[in-house]
């Protein structure tokens, strides 16, 4: 059934083979663009998906682009959320956005009236445009989950396909996954309730491109023989070119018509199809064109080779780029009327006062790493971000390695984090000290029970590289920042908790935790942020470091003094920040508007080990001032309640002043890095503003 008018019942669009073959070019074509403009995204995964998408989308769905919550519809779940960019121009070309205005958080944008139709997804990963790094269904019309946690769609599937039946509708449920995401266990719940439940309204569509991250899907973690695993499982199966127009809209009618149970469509498919530079390149997974606009790798070598130039021409693609200079300066004006304002700049680099070198954590986990494998004792698993996380710098997965001797202690355990823990949990429980590692969020929250149980209550000595910690992980946005692992982790008894708060400090922390016998974390982020410590900066695991300002220097780390806080004398400050992470560089800037602004002291308070926490630092930083703020990249109280319990059960002989600065509860965000650090409010600037209402009020 194809896209429909759902008050007449009338079909509104149908599309021959030719030109449906012809619309799958073009949004390969759109896609390309909206990644280019984004310059980030998932290239790969979308272009090997568009001639199902397309075929989805413009010819065999019964949906209505203009009703898009019309009960009757037939429901696509995009499991694998990083083809992000495919679900975008799908609805796009069925007509999701001819009447959507342009709009920043909801609110219409001036001068983009023009911008409409599939043109809007040049917005891609804009802050506030609905085009998030993977799908939010509260954002955009016609996205039925939210996704970007791999494995979770089936499940959802599944349950729409049984309220389906329940409500006696006869709309049929689409589930998108990624041959790599078929590593997911939770896929295989999914695929066992569907049979069980006899769902013949459901129809799994595997992109059968066999490539993921770290390399193809047969090394990272081999799922063949994938046909045979879902008809032992009971379901009916499909194997067919996933480019062939007429085999794609053959298998969805007999999927459709197909009794007793659910069907699985195996697409067979090449990653990155139809531009020269990313078909079948495992390297254009999640990265834009490299050389940009123009060059070998560019968006004009994508447009020539999908022979799509004319419709996106030079002349659309300058008016495109034009309206999204104006959305652009829309979020700049947006962000910067939220930066408190003060009688200088003070941000980074500025000027010579505030210069600091940037480096990423994760680059600081690296260098340890490396170091640490040269003991045979350690081990890392793989779980397919290798790269990214840094893990690599252990071992790389694809063999282009400093380490060919490390291959024996070096698992891919593909996409499936829970088991990679209780995998861990059993590699220490015999002697050896294996470090895990992944996005934040998938590594002590898809896995916590594994964490919980297995690692924690055994006590083993499980090393956990708790990745892309915050909002700064940027574009990707909400689904892949981790902003509650400190709740997680603390809760566990035995877990030794590290945030540091550099790319130095990271590299400290992390030789510090393999270290010490037992279950422990080091937290770091994506992007590179302020190095404020130095080598001879003491770092002592669980033992809180003051940090004063003492005045302009030569650079803005040296106008700073270090003293670890079981030294420290206390100096009568007027207010103290407690602080984990990337944001004690942060604080360390408040500190020093405090100072010039107004005059005050404060003392800064490095916590970067969250577990066990150093009680008497902040006992007596309260003690001593009376005014305390935490500050975290995290959701608010994940330090802020520590510190907090602290504060009530210490027995402190005056009132304090307490205020948690983190992230308002809330889910993240697509945008820049530090666009969202500033738009959630974890800027120096910002702390010294709740400061000042804080020490004003005294
Ligand atoms: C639970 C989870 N773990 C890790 C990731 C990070 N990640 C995003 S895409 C991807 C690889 C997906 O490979 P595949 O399923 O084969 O998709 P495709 O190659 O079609 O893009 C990974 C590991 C994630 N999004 N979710």
């Amino acid at each position: 059934m194809p896209i429909m008018d759902s008050s007449t019942g009338e079909v509104v669009r149908r599309f021959s083979l030719p030109e449906l073959k012809d619309k799958a070019q073009e949004m390969r074509a759109w896609a390309m663009t909206a990644i280019c403009a984004a310059n980030s995204g998932h290239p790969g995964g979308s272009l090997s998906i568009m001639d199902v998408a397309a075929a989805l989308y413009l010819e065999h769905l019964r949906h209505d682009p203009r009703h898009p919550d019309w009960p009757e519809r037939d429901r696509v779940f995009w499991s694998a959320g990083h083809k992000a960019p495919a679900l975008y121009v799908s609805l796009g070309m069925a007509g999701y956005f001819d009447e959507r205005p342009v709009t920043l958080f909801g609110q219409p944008v001036p001068g983009l009236e023009d911008l409409r139709g599939i043109e809007q997804v040049v917005l891609l990963r804009r802050l506030g445009s609905g085009f998030e790094g993977h799908p939010n269904r509260l954002r955009l019309p016609g996205i039925e989950l939210s996704s970007g946690s791999l494995g979770q769609g089936l499940g959802a599937a599944v349950g729409s396909a049984l309220a389906g039946r329940l409500a006696g509708k006869d709309y049929h449920v689409y589930c998108i996954m990624g041959d790599g995401e078929q590593q997911e266990g939770s896929i295989w719940e999914a695929v066992m309730a569907a049979a069980h439940h006899r769902l013949e309204n459901l129809i799994g569509i595997v992109d059968r491109n066999h490539l993921q991250i770290d390399g193809c899907t047969d090394e990272v973690m081999r799922v063949e023989p994938l046909a045979d695993k879902y008809r032992a499982f009971g379901w009916n199966v499909l194997e067919i070119d996933g480019h062939d127009m007429q085999a794609i809209l053959t298998a969805l009618r007999q999927a459709t018509e197909h009794e007793g149970g659910p069907t699985v469509i195996l697409a067979e498919t090449v990653k990155g199809c139809g531009v020269s530079y990313t078909a079948g390149v495992c390297g254009y997974h999640g990265v834009a064109p490299k050389d940009g606009i123009c060059g070998p790798e560019s968006l004009e070598t994508a447009l020539a080779d999908l022979g799509m130039t004319e419709v996106i021409s030079p002349g659309r693609r300058a008016r495109l780029w034009a309206a999204l200079e104006r959305y652009q300066q829309a979020v700049d004006d947006y962000v910067a009327a939220r930066l408190p304002r003060f009688s200088r700049d003070y941000w980074w680099n500025r000027d010579s006062r505030m210069a600091v070198n940037m480096d990423a954590t994760r680059n600081g986990f690296g260098r340890a790493i490396a170091e640490l494998g040269s003991d045979e004792h350690y081990a890392a698993l793989g779980s397919d971000i290798t790269e990214s996380i840094r893990m690599d710098c252990f071992y790389r997965p694809d063999g282009r390695t400093s380490h060919p001797d490390r291959r024996r202690r070096f698992f891919s355990m593909g996409i499936a984090e829970a088991n990679a823990t209780s995998v861990a949990a059993g590699l220490a429980k015999e002697g050896f000290v294996p470090f895990i590692g992944s996005y934040g969020v998938f590594i002590t929250g898809r896995n916590w029970d594994q964490l919980r149980t297995t690692v924690a209550y055994n006590q083993l000595n499980v090393k956990i590289a708790d990745a892309h910690g915050g909002v700064s992980v940027g574009p990707d946005g909400a689904t892949h920042q981790a902003l509650e692992e400190i709740f997680l982790v603390t809760a566990l008894p035995h877990f030794t908790m590290v945030v540091p708060c550099d790319a130095l400090e990271t590299e400290k922390a992390t030789r510090a935790i393999a270290e010490i016998t037992g279950p422990a974390v080091v937290r770091y982020a994506r992007e590179a942020t302020p190095v404020v410590t130095r080598p001879e900066t003491p770092f002592v695991l669980g033992q809180a470091n003051v940090i004063r300002f003492r005045g302009e220097a030569e650079s803005f780390a040296e106008a700073f003094e270090t003293i670890p806080a079981s030294e420290y004398p206390g100096e009568n400050e007027d207010l103290a920040i407690i602080a984990c992470g990337p944001m004690v560089p942060e604080a360390m800037r408040a500190a020093w508007i405090l100072k010039e602004e107004q005059g005050l002291e404060t003392r800064v308070v490095n916590l970067h080990t969250v577990a066990p926490l150093d009680v008497a630092a902040v006992a007596s930083a309260a003690a001593d001032t009376g005014v305390v703020l935490t500050a975290e990249e995290h959701q608010v109280g994940g330090l802020g309640n520590l510190v907090a319990a602290v504060l009530c059960e210490a027995n402190l002989d005056r009132v304090v002043r307490f205020r948690r600065i983190g992230v308002p509860h809330t889910f993240g965000e697509s945008g820049q890095p530090w666009e969202l650090i500033k738009y959630f409010g974890l800027t120096g600037e910002h702390l010294a503003q709740a400061a000042l209402e804080m020490v004003g009020s005294r």
